[in-house]
């Protein structure tokens, strides 16, 4: 029998915005056509889940900035009743799998609709060599294929339907499931296809030493600790899902030998080397290896002594686990945290008690429907991120003071008000959090985990609207304050900032680094990106409020300063870690100079920067850069220049104010020459990645980026220079 793909009927999808708190965003599957009718689809819901929008078509650009107007005549249109922009975040293909093992051995299903468009997802998805990778965009690994394979299963596939046994093949292929690096390892674990034996030790005990030890791990990034929580709580109550027929299935399927013939304690360190970005240091090997013995104390009798302490230690684990619950309703810092948190608290309470179901509730929040199918997002959106810059382009080009953009401006004013964090979260020190109070987060205020770049940019957003004759100071001097306050508190010793918190540890922590794919992921590092985007924010807020902190400020502006400086690369660029890659951070870095003050006119550092980026410039006027790049620590050439990067590019040269406007104009050309009649850009390759080595999709960028660098680049050719 042939197979047909799974789909639902798209015209059922809508998009609930806001339901359960400032932001929220998740989409609902109506059954009932009377339903449907008296709750139309509208432009956003079409146009993301790829149906005809039927938008008009707009007067042909003859200027970049009818380019811009055009884009964000478009754009807007996704803007939603509460004001920000909804938008899919997706690109990882590690994280559906989690959440799908883990509601599965809590009993729990998604909805048929939704498991349905998961298949569909999880198949348009997979590579032509026939598995998936780390992230759409990488060729198959073991940890892809065999972690997207189980979820197929768990999903109702059977083993051999459609593509299920060529996919099998390729996983038996690259040596079966017990090359898996070490995150596949563990979720394998709790669902019971690969024996807790086989882990190499995650302990809790670790939240037992004292906090001045150097590796503590509340010295940890905050994504790690967050992961290793719950997963030591997992691991030390060695927590196995139920035993159903499913799972003696897969223990056939998943193997080149017989499950029972497998010598567990060989494969704590085997991981296929397609797989491997990271190689685990030997230190960790060694630990790996004295932890064994002490893993081994339960089953030797005189050493059950040691039984009290791993108690004592997986409660410890517990409490951390609900104290980030709590500080985050239920949604947790992240996808990874989220389904292994949810499988802690069934574990602990069972699947009545309060805290299991608030986590039911919350997963919503973290699928999106696209053209592909329903994804699990890298957060629960990127709300604050694309708006922030949305509202800062919409201000530098003009367009927020055209009559048709005043409302539209305003409603992102009004979002930004709403999605200040004004308070530290309820377990603050006890759960080791940095300051929250003035912050915004990358996505919401519920989510409310404080990010530098974020709240810096939501700041500049503020002051950039509330500088419209038009709008409303509805955030006050002294809500500014505490988000200068909170930024102020970031900077570390160098002069850099890092993402979430100050940079807790020594990068030599990075010894301890068990998760193979991902690369300096142990303490919070220091970024470009984040320092440049707090350096713009300081240096705008001065000029608008100088009596506060004045010396604080100033210090803190020159440290930053004297950081990008530092980091600069000899061939005169900047290395992303968070988008694609040396043009990204780039961009940032000469915005951020530019407002300080250094341009082409006055520093060789600039005029390198730029003859960096002007060489990149490709034949037909664009940039294109690969994530290679970012994983390679090397300029990678895309083949085909990108709107996203060739916009980046564009508003690096006007903030260092390069001479050679031909440049320029030939960019914007390109730009131009790619918009559709209806003022959208076509969705191009990925723009972001994180831990070096996944790439991660902005799909607003290509308006957002678009719209600014032709706004600002029809100011800056006539010659105006803001
Ligand atoms: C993000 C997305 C946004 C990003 C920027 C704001 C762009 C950056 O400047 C600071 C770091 C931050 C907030 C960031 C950190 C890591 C995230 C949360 C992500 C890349 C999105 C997904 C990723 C997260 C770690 C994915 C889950 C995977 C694990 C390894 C736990």
């Amino acid at each position: 029998m042939e197979f047909k793909f799974p789909s639902t009927d798209l015209s059922g999808w809508r998009l609930k915005v806001g339901e359960d708190s400032h932001g929220q965003q998740k989409w609902v599957y109506l059954r009932d056509e009377k339903e449907r009718e008296a709750w139309p689809q509208d432009v956003t819901e079409k146009y993301w889940i790829g149906l005809d929008t039927e938008c008009p078509e707009l007067p042909k650009a003859k200027t970049p900035l009818d380019s811009a107007r055009n884009g964000y005549q478009f754009y807007k249109q996704l803007q939603s009743h509460d004001g920000h922009f909804s938008t899919e975040y997706g690109g990882p293909l590690f994280l559906l799998p989690g959440l799908i093992i883990g509601l599965h051995v809590c009993g729990q299903k998604l909805l048929p609709e939704q498991e349905t468009e998961i298949k569909r997802y999880l198949l348009n998805k997979r590579r032509k060599e026939g598995g998936w990778g780390l992230h759409t965009a990488a060729p198959p690994t073991v940890y892809g294929t065999v972690m997207n394979y189980v979820a197929l299963r768990i999903l109702g596939m059977g083993p051999d339907e459609g593509p299920m046994t060529e996919i099998r093949a390729l996983i038996h292929e690259m040596g079966g499931a017990t090359c898996i690096p070490s995150w596949g390892k563990v979720w394998l674990s709790v669902l019971g296809v690969y024996e807790w034996d086989g882990v190499g030790s995650i302990p809790p005990e670790l939240w037992l030493l004292p906090d001045w030890l150097p590796f503590a791990p509340w010295r940890w990034w905050i994504h790690v600790r967050q992961t290793f929580t719950p997963m030591s709580y997992l691991y030390g109550t060695r927590f196995v899902g139920p035993f159903t027929p499913l799972v003696f299935s897969l223990r056939q399927e998943l193997y080149t030998q017989p499950y029972e013939s497998i010598k567990w304690s060989a494969q704590r360190s085997n991981v296929n080397p397609i797989d491997v970005y990271n190689p685990h240091h030997p230190i960790l090997d060694m630990a790996h290896g004295l932890l064994a013995y002490y893993e081994a104390c339960p089953n030797i009798p005189c050493f059950s002594s040691m039984l009290p302490l791993r108690k004592l230690a997986n409660r410890r684990a517990y409490q951390l686990v609900c104290y980030e619950d709590e500080n985050t309703g239920y949604q947790t810092i992240g996808p990874v945290s989220k389904a292994f948190n949810m499988v802690c608290r069934y574990a602990k309470e069972g699947k009545d008690s309060e805290a299991f179901k608030k986590h039911l509730s919350r997963v919503d929040d973290f699928l999106w429907l696209g053209k592909d199918g329903l994804m699990m997002m890298g957060t629960n959106g990127s709300q604050l991120w694309d708006l922030a810059f949305m509202a800062q382009a919409m201000v530098e080009t003009n367009l927020a003071n055209e009559a048709e953009n005043n409302e539209s401006t305003l409603k992102m004013l009004d979002w930004l008000d709403k999605a200040q964090i004004r308070e530290n979260p309820k377990w603050y020190k006890e759960n080791y959090r940095h300051r929250t109070k003035g912050a915004w987060a990358f996505s919401t205020p519920e989510q409310g985990y404080t990010v530098s770049d974020c709240t810096a940019e939501g700041l500049k957003a503020v002051i950039a609207i509330q500088s419209l004759p038009y709008a409303p100071k509805t955030i006050d001097l002294p809500r500014m304050r505490d988000s200068i306050d909170t930024l102020l508190s970031m900077q570390n010793p160098s002069g850099g900032y890092a993402s979430y918190e100050l940079q807790r540890g020594s990068e030599r922590m990075e010894y301890l680094n068990a998760a193979e794919v991902f690369g300096s992921i142990m303490v919070d590092y220091l970024y470009p990106e984040c320092t440049t985007s707090v350096l713009s924010a300081l240096t705008y807020f001065r000029k608008l409020d100088p009596s506060y902190r004045p010396e604080d400020i100033e210090r803190t502006v020159n440290k930053a300063i004297g950081y990008l400086h530092d980091v600069q690369r000899p061939d005169g660029s900047w290395y992303g870690s968070w988008g694609i890659c040396f043009t990204y951070a780039t961009m940032f870095a000469l915005e951020s100079l530019g407002i300080a003050g250094e341009t082409c006119a006055n520093s060789e550092r600039v005029r390198r920067a730029c003859s960096f980026l002007a060489d990149k410039q490709m034949e037909d006027g664009g940039w294109g850069e690969t994530y290679m790049s970012c994983v390679n620590l090397e300029y990678a050439q895309h083949e085909q220049s990108q709107v996203v990067q060739t916009a980046w590019a564009v508003l690096a040269l006007i903030y260092g104010q390069y001479d050679d406007k031909s440049v320029i104009e030939r960019a914007c050309k390109l730009i131009m020459s790619r918009q559709q009649p209806d003022g959208r850009w076509e969705q191009e390759d990925t723009e972001g990645i994180f831990n070096k080595n996944c790439a991660i999709d902005y799909p607003a960028f290509k308006f957002i980026f678009c719209i600014w660098a032709l706004g600002r680049a029809d100011k800056y050719l006539r010659g105006e220079s803001h």
